[in-house]
């Protein structure tokens, strides 16, 4: 009975752990690109969140779920226009090679503010030299 239960009971850990074990497996590759997964949501009339901080160099993959409508997400300095099907959690890849500060919009008409469905992407320099996030006390 004992020697049963032990059986079990390590059986269970074993299985239990397996999946712990492959995501160190994983979390310990090496990668030499930073990739930076962005969760977001389209509804009237904005973007959450409105504003989306990257750095430059960083692949970058914005996961944008359009809530209560069709929408779309213009980003015109990426050349970047995808439609963002309600309900759909719609991936936008790209690579922020640019620095800077760019705005992007809802492109699928949407109700009366569609047009100040807006965001800003900001691209953060590379190279920018100091306490990289510039948070001096
Ligand atoms: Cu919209």
């Amino acid at each position: 009975m004992n020697r049963r239960q032990f059986t079990t009971l390590l059986g269970v850990i074993l299985v239990t752990s397996a999946p712990r074990v492959a995501m160190r497996a994983q979390e310990a590759t090496p990668t030499s690109t930073q990739e930076t997964t962005i969760r977001m949501t389209a509804r009237k009339y904005q973007f959450e969140p409105p504003i989306v901080t990257v750095k430059q160099g960083a692949r970058v993959k914005l996961v944008i779920t359009a809530a209560d409508h069709d929408h779309g997400f213009k980003l015109e300095a990426y050349n970047i226009d995808r439609k963002l099907p309600k309900g759909v959690a719609t991936p936008v890849e790209f690579t922020a090679d640019k620095a800077g500060t760019f705005s992007f919009n809802c492109s699928t008409f949407c109700g009366l503010g569609h047009s100040k469905m807006k965001g800003q992407l900001v691209v953060e320099a590379a190279s920018a030299t100091g306490s990289g996030s510039g948070s001096n006390p």
